[in-house]
């Protein structure tokens, strides 16, 4: 009898184009790094910007065509009809949020003998819908080729989002007092205080929100990575700029700007902070696992397609909220995204009720099971079938 033969490694190649900010290559590197580490796929990412790639790993060197990060081969992406650099076709195929991948790739792909998986990942939405297009097939026009439309969600029947299988112990070993002294140079403030991280985008509330803060009654710090929402704090303290390692002060709030890190030093930030502002997609997702009160800047969208995507996660964050505190995060919701007032007093005075539901919440959201893990097991279901 002969011996079964070695599982071999599955190959996957994903295709990421970068439209603006960092989220397109966070998401996707996050994948790439964990299909790697986790599944022990041998995982290829092609992608078009290599400056943005930067901001989130140090690593990469802008000038390289082929390098490798975290055990994954990073390829510079000339689009539209570069295919890598050896046309050689991945077992799983990932185009992230409809990129077009090369023609040439997609020929090769149909050529091939041995059956492949070609997944298109969407972005994140909690809308009810999700749950009925996730992972339907759809043929391709022109070759014998379908692909799989793979939409990640925050409720059952959806692909999940991404969690590492190490994040609570990286939590759990989060030494906080050695971190303020790394990163922001002071010890870290006492209970008296919230503390508030701060990553948006540009945002008419923010001056309102500033001033509600430094007229409060109870102190508040603020972190923020500088970036998009650097300009209306250099206005607000009235000052030329407020780049990484500025800190000013005024009444009951004191600011400090912080750098860019390393994406796995990203969550550092929101385990440190009692509420998180996030936005876009990735950091959204990472500050439910922080399980501390968030607030989310959705990425606008034209003819105001992202409000019913914003009304959806606030469903499923505020279920069970008693109808005050609900009414008071809907509320600072909307106003943050551009519909009514900022009211901060109104908002925090429901603190612990919104600290028991972050915690509950990331708990329910844990049970969708992790979108990586949920990918491969879609991936070997196709190749499988
Ligand atoms: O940057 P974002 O706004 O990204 C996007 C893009 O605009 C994209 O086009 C859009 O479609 C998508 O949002 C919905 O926000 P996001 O998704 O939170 O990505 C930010 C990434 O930057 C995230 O992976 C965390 C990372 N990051 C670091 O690695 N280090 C840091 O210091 C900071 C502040 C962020």
């Amino acid at each position: 009898m002969s011996a079964s033969p070695a599982p071999t490694e599955l190959a996957c190649d994903i295709f990421c184009a970068v439209v603006d900010n960092f989220g397109d290559i966070g998401v996707c590197w996050r994948l790439a790094r964990q299909l790697r580490a986790e599944h022990g796929w041998r995982v290829r990412l092609l992608v078009d910007d290599l400056t943005v790639f930067h901001a989130l790993c140090p690593q990469i060197d802008v000038s390289l065509d082929r390098q490798e990060a975290a055990g994954v081969l990073i390829e510079h992406w000339r689009e539209p009809h570069h295919a890598g650099d050896a046309l050689e076709i991945a077992d799983v195929v990932i185009e992230a949020f409809a990129c077009e991948i090369p023609h040439a790739y997609i020929a090769a792909m149909a050529r091939r003998t041995r059956k492949l998986a070609w997944i298109n990942l969407e972005y994140l939405s909690g809308e009810d819908w999700v749950a009925d297009f996730h992972m339907r097939p759809s043929p391709h026009p022109r070759y014998p080729q379908e692909k799989s439309f793979f939409f990640p969600g925050l409720g059952a029947g959806t692909g999940g989002v991404i969690r590492e299988r190490d994040l609570d112990a990286r939590h759990a070993r989060f030494d906080a007092n050695a971190w303020w002294r790394e990163r922001v140079g002071i010890n870290k403030p006492d209970r008296a205080t919230t503390i508030v991280s701060l990553f948006a985008y540009e945002n008419p509330a923010v001056d309102a929100l500033l001033a509600q803060w430094r007229d409060a009654d109870v102190p508040v710090v603020l972190l923020t990575p500088q970036g998009r929402v650097s300009g209306a704090l250099a206005r607000f303290f009235g000052v030329a700029s407020f780049g990484a390692g500025a800190s000013a002060r005024a009444g009951a709030l004191e600011a400090h700007s912080l750098g860019f890190v390393e994406q796995p030093r990203f969550d550092e930030l929101l385990w440190a902070a009692d509420l998180n502002f996030v936005r876009g997609e990735d950091s959204f997702v990472r500050a439910q696992w922080a399980a501390k009160p968030f607030v989310w800047h959705i990425y606008p969208q034209v003819d105001d397609a992202h409000v019913p995507k914003l009304d959806a996660a606030l469903a499923h964050y505020t279920n069970g909220l008693d109808a005050a505190a609900r009414d008071a995060m809907t509320g600072f919701w909307h106003a943050w995204n551009g519909a009514g007032a900022i009211d901060w007093a109104g908002f925090w005075r429901h603190r612990a009720a919104f600290e028991a539901r972050a915690a509950q919440w990331s708990d329910e959201l844990a049970r969708i099971g992790d979108l990586a893990g949920n990918l491969v097991a879609h991936a070997n279901a196709r190749l499988a079938a």
